[in-house]
């Protein structure tokens, strides 16, 4: 059994089983070159995350005015907690 639960631990750290377990949604518009800098750095990564374009989805663009504070995107919301700036995204990705 304690075996059984170090092999799964294992391999959830191996596989950055954890890092995925963060809920991650990207609030972007396909038009803006910074929203383009974040989409064309996760392209190269390979990495797949949730995204809203707002500029396609009112609702998309009123949850993020509601709790991000503001209508600026690109926003990456990290476990419901908003985070504004594509470089500060990018880095935040870069680490996680
Ligand atoms: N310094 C910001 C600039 C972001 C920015 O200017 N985004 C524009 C779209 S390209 C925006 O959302 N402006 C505010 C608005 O439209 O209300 C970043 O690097 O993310």
């Amino acid at each position: 059994m304690f075996r059984k639960i170090l092999t799964l631990l294992t391999t959830l750290l191996l596989t950055g089983g954890f890092a995925e377990m963060t809920e991650l949604k990207l609030y972007m518009r396909k038009t803006c070159p910074f929203c383009q800098k974040v989409a064309t750095y996760l392209k190269e990564k390979g990495r797949k995350i949730e995204m809203v374009d707002i500029g396609e989805d009112d609702t998309a663009r009123e949850e993020l005015i509601k709790n991000g504070g503001k209508r600026q995107v690109p926003c990456l919301f990290i476990d419901g907690k908003p985070m504004y700036e594509s470089n500060d995204i990018i880095q935040w990705l870069d680490k996680n």
